[in-house]
């Protein structure tokens, strides 16, 4: 599997136009009723096919997408962790600060967690639940990362939609700076966030700690593993690896492996953009099985990164590998751009790794005046929890005015002009596969030339056009058609093969090849849908072109009609199925001849024997 085809066939869309061709054919063979076998063999195929797709590409990406609100649910049901970052002013920045066993570290750790002590004790509510608080990591800037434990008792969990991260923010925001000036080191707090994050995922690095990782992103590529690969993981995993690269830097981390239990609310990976566990900086919660044709890559929008690793001990998978490295960051400079050749080809940044977070990027195609601009966009994957797909309040595709994102196949834009601005915005949490987009330029007055040209813009062969057959997706092809003489034509315009006509299949789309498919009163209709005189029907005599007219009539012995069986001596029984149904329908007994019980019976089975 190619990643072209992966990709293409990740949401299922591709495989449903598969479906739609199949089943084309498929409808062009039941007309005509042959080779019925290879379009059975055909769709056994394409359910394999979808099969395989669906395991690959689209489970992992759907767990991915329900872990989001069960976060924290999953063990202790009354514990609720927040996390966040608060940044402080007038304070220096030492190395010491990436060592937690160092003094430098523990002091100001242990001055922050104070002052979240006492700004936690000013709420009475809060306080009630408080458990603790750490500081997990500092960055320069001066950013410090946070975490905060409550525990909500089974007697006051009715109260637990109270502890929300607005009220804890609140509080925060309320206290935090007041007993940061009151505290002996003097820290000025001036900004600090808190989202709900796993408690699985709170890591105190002074603590005893196992599997909790510093790494240093350098230009060289370098490795690691979950424990246990490439056997399995352990179970009840809590691993952690902070990633930090030089200030000027980006962090770009491959997994060639990738191989993490199905469903995301037990085990997981969930790497952030930050050094805290919180979800306004994550990048992606993955689980599943990752093909090494796709692997997943991430990037970071600055020089950090938080990678971790949650398992629990239902089934153990062999876990992952991956590779880091410190790569140039993204910026507005380094993306986008101008395109003035006839075609090309552009994508979101790093693609077909993930999109860095926060980035923003324009290309603005210009063409010789007059030509068009025609935008295919292959690829397109800007999907995030909780987003409306109409609104696009997060990630998007921006062109004329209009937000594109989630998951789109076959999006396709024209331009009006001779240039056509795009942009690219990412925020500051989530971030996907991004897309790649092909334009090229066209002549308004001649756009497909030597094919035929959908509304859509899109350019189909000729030979597409007026076969009855939906091509350009919005039926552009199929109006205004010259219909051949052998084709029925709808009201529509379209043109359908006259054995389409009254076949209880609305093949014209506005039913009109199904319309006048009752005959009158006094009317016999044939089987072919043709219109007789009532007196047509058993009146021995074949007047319907398939002899359907003579058909289930106890009186026309005789007749021979597509209904009938013919006997030995030519002659006719009105019953289709007269041979060896040990009634003598024929004179001559033709019917029930060679007929032994034994025979009869047996010889499918002779045969698949004897095959
Ligand atoms: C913060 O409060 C917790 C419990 O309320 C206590 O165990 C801890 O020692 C306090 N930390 C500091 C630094 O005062
Ligand atoms: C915090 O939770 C731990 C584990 O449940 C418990 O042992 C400890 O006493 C709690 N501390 C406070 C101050 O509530
Ligand atoms: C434009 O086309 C030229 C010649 O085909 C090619 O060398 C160049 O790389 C193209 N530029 C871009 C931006 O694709
Ligand atoms: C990109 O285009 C948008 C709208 O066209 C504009 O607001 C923005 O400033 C541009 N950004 C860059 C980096 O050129
Ligand atoms: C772009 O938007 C303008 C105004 O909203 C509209 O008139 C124009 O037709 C749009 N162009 C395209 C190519 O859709
Ligand atoms: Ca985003």
């Amino acid at each position: 599997m190619s990643t072209a085809v992966y990709e293409n066939c990740r949401n299922g869309n591709e495989s449903i136009t598969f479906l739609t061709k199949e089943q084309k054919m498929a409808t062009k063979r039941k007309k005509t009723g042959l080779v019925v076998g290879s379009v059975v063999l055909l769709l056994v195929l394409a359910a394999v096919a979808g099969f395989l797709i669906w395991w690959f590409a689209v489970r992992p990406s759907t767990l991915q997408q329900q872990l989001a609100p069960k976060l924290g649910l999953q063990q202790n049901l009354g514990t609720r962790v927040f996390s966040g970052e608060m940044k402080l002013i007038d304070a220096v920045y030492k190395p010491e600060y990436e060592d937690p066993k160092s003094r430098e570290f523990g002091e100001t750790a242990d001055a922050l967690q104070d002052i979240l002590n006492k700004t936690i004790s000013n709420d009475a509510f809060l306080f009630k639940y408080y458990n603790h608080s750490v500081i997990s990591a500092f960055s320069d800037g001066v950013i410090a990362y946070h975490w905060i434990r409550f525990d909500v008792p089974p007697e006051d969990v009715e109260l637990l939609p109270k502890l929300t991260p607005d009220r804890v923010l609140e509080t925060l925001r309320r206290g935090v700076r007041q007993e940061g000036k009151r505290s002996m080191q003097a820290f000025t707090i001036t900004d600090i966030t808190a989202s709900v994050t796993d408690p699985r995922m709170a890591r105190n690095p002074r603590a005893p700690t196992e599997c909790f990782f510093h790494l240093e992103a350098t230009s060289s590529i370098k490795k690691f593993q979950s424990p246990g690969y490439p056997v399995m993981y352990p179970a009840q995993t809590r691993c952690q690896w902070q990633i930090r690269a030089p200030e000027d830097k980006a962090i770009l981390v491959k997994f060639p492996f990738f191989y993490v239990q199905d469903s995301c609310s037990s085990d997981y990976v969930f790497i952030f953009d930050s050094l805290s566990t919180d979800t306004s900086h994550a990048i992606t919660q993955y689980c599943g099985h990752r093909p090494p044709t796709n692997p997943l890559e991430v990037i970071s929008s600055g020089n950090l990164m938080l990678i971790n690793l949650i398992t629990e001990n239902t089934i153990q998978r062999p876990g992952f590998e991956a590779h880091y490295s410190a790569i140039p960051p993204i910026t507005a400079k380094t993306c986008g751009g101008l395109l003035t050749n006839l075609s090309g080809i552009f994508t979101s940044p790093h693609y077909p790794s993930f999109y860095p977070p926060m980035v923003n990027c324009n290309w603005t195609i210009t063409v010789p005046e007059g030509m068009k601009i025609r935008v295919k966009f292959t690829m397109f994957r800007l999907k995030e929890p909780g987003v409306n797909i109409r609104i696009c309040s997060k990630d998007y595709v921006l062109i004329n005015g209009t937000k594109y994102c989630g998951e789109r196949s076959a999006l396709t834009l024209k331009s009006n002009t001779n240039t056509m601005v795009i942009t690219f915005h990412s925020d500051s949490s989530y971030t996907d596969k991004g897309f790649s987009a092909q334009y090229n330029a066209y002549d308004p007055q001649n756009p497909c030339p030597g094919q035929f040209t959908c509304t859509t813009g899109f350019c189909i062969s000729k030979e597409l056009q007026c076969d009855g057959w939906n091509d350009c997706g919005d039926m552009s092809d199929e109006k205004k058609c010259q219909c051949e003489e052998d084709h029925f034509v709808c009201d529509n315009g379209m043109c359908k093969p006259r054995y389409w006509v009254c076949d209880q299949v609305n093949d014209c789309g506005d039913s009109s090849d199904e319309r006048d498919c009752t005959c009158g009163k006094n009317q016999f209709r044939c089987g072919d849908g043709t219109c007789l005189p009532q007196t047509v029907m058993c009146n021995g005599k074949k007047d319907c072109a398939d002899g359907s007219d003579e058909a289930s009539c106890k009186e026309s012995a005789g007749m021979c009609t597509d209904f009938t069986f013919t006997c030995g001596n030519g002659q006719c029984v009105n019953k289709l199925n007269a041979e060896c149904d040990k009634v003598s329908d024929c004179s001559d007994g033709s019917d029930e001849q060679g007929c032994s019980e034994s025979l009869s019976i047996s010889a499918p089975v002779s045969l698949s024997i004897t095959f």
